[in-house]
């Protein structure tokens, strides 16, 4: 009997380098042989002053939830060039954003205030609120349900003659929820104009890659779906632009949808309730704290002669006075009531919902409505 052959190869990408993903820096920095940078050096400063600015918010969100100040936030940590590459080739001017919730510069640079946002994450309902004219749906927590969400307004922009694009955050682990792969199915049925960017950090919480999938790459599932799939070096902001960028030109034109695999890694905790230590061994964070993006674009940047420490240490500055300006407008609104989180359920309240804001509120003998 003839045995069938595997159609895929069975190697899978579990870390570190992968040799066949698109990258255009190397890990110190200096373009690989035969590359060209997309974009200016200006541009690339831009998008390093976006990456540096994501850091110390991180940094800063962290302390201030130590504090008691912040509820639960999931830090970009590491992840800086694999959100801030994508963010860079999007016009916030006409393209939508349908995030995850780790992908906080993306949606600044979108246009989303910073105190808006510190005030989701203190937990007030109206930080969830996006501002009338920014194209961002809010933050979604429940994992993948951005995804159909994101293909339905990518379908009406395209059935409105719009040449505008919908790019959508997904995580690895979140990848194996069926909202994913129907999601994907069907945009590459009706060939919506959107950019699905799955962001392989190394865990779904304490959940490891090599138990996600048996798949040899995330990217290669894209063959299914009938559309491109394509694997970056997500910690090279360069080559994540780039990627996106002509992923963006394609749907924009016509071209239907593509999936990139961002290979990037989270170098923090999930969140501020998790403790990776419990299932990170402290040599493999080691290891890839070494390949962080951020020293690796400053390198280049420093390389093409685009900054120098005074130049850099003006950036850093400038970035840690408009982080303690967002903290002080948002900490001195108005301070959020139990009740609210009804407010923003329902158009119309229903009665179950109106039994448990009196229950909240102490205002009703449990059972009456
Ligand atoms: C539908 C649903 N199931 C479970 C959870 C709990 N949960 C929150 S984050 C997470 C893991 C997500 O991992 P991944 O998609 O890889 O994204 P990452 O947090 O690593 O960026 C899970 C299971 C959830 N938020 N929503």
């Amino acid at each position: 009997m003839t045995r069938v052959k595997a159609i895929v190869p069975l190697r899978s990408f579990e870390g570190g380098a992968d040799p066949d993903a698109f990258r255009l820096l190397d890990a110190g920095g200096a373009l690989v042989k035969g590359a060209v940078a997309p974009l200016s050096g200006d541009a690339a400063l831009e998008g390093y002053r976006w990456m540096l600015l994501s850091r110390a918010l991180d940094e800063r969100v962290v302390s201030l939830q130590r504090q008691g100040r912040i509820g639960t936030y999931s830090a970009v940590y590491g992840q800086e060039a694999s959100v801030v590459g994508v963010s860079l080739a999007l016009d916030p001017a006409r393209d939508w954003i349908f995030p995850q919730y780790r992908e906080a510069p993306a949606l600044l640079r979108h246009g989303m205030p910073m105190s808006t946002l510190l005030l989701y994450f203190i937990g007030n309902p109206l930080g969830a609120r996006v501002p009338d004219g920014v194209l961002l749906a809010p933050i979604q927590i429940s994992i993948a349900a951005q995804l159909p969400h994101a293909v339905g307004m990518a379908l009406g922009l395209k059935m409105q003659d719009r040449d505008a694009v919908v790019v959508t955050f997904v995580g690895d682990g979140a990848s194996s929820e069926g909202d994913f792969h129907e999601a994907l199915n069907l945009a590459g049925l009706v060939r919506a104009p959107v950019v699905f960017v799955l962001q392989n950090n190394g865990y779904a919480i304490s959940t490891p890659r090599s138990k996600q999938t048996a798949a040899a790459s995330f990217a290669c599932r894209a063959e299914g779906y009938g559309m491109p799939g394509v694997r970056v070096d997500g910690n090279d902001l360069l080559a994540v632009y780039q990627v996106t960028h002509e992923a963006v030109e394609r749907a924009r034109t016509g071209g239907g949808p593509t999936l990139i695999e961002s290979q990037t890694y989270r170098l923090y905790p999930h969140n501020t309730a998790d403790d990776q230590s419990r299932y990170v061994p402290p040599e493999e964070l080691e290891a890839r704290r070494l390949e962080d993006p951020l020293p690796r674009l400053r390198n280049y940047l420093s390389s093409i002669g685009a900054i120098n420490e005074a130049s850099e240490e003006q950036l850093r500055a400038a970035v840690a006075e408009e982080i303690t300006a967002a903290v002080s407008a948002a900490e001195a609104s108005a301070r959020s009531t139990p009740d609210q989180i009804f407010d923003y359920v329902y158009a119309s309240p229903t009665p179950r919902v109106i039994r448990q804001r009196a229950e909240i509120t102490g205002n009703a003998k449990i059972g009456v409505v």
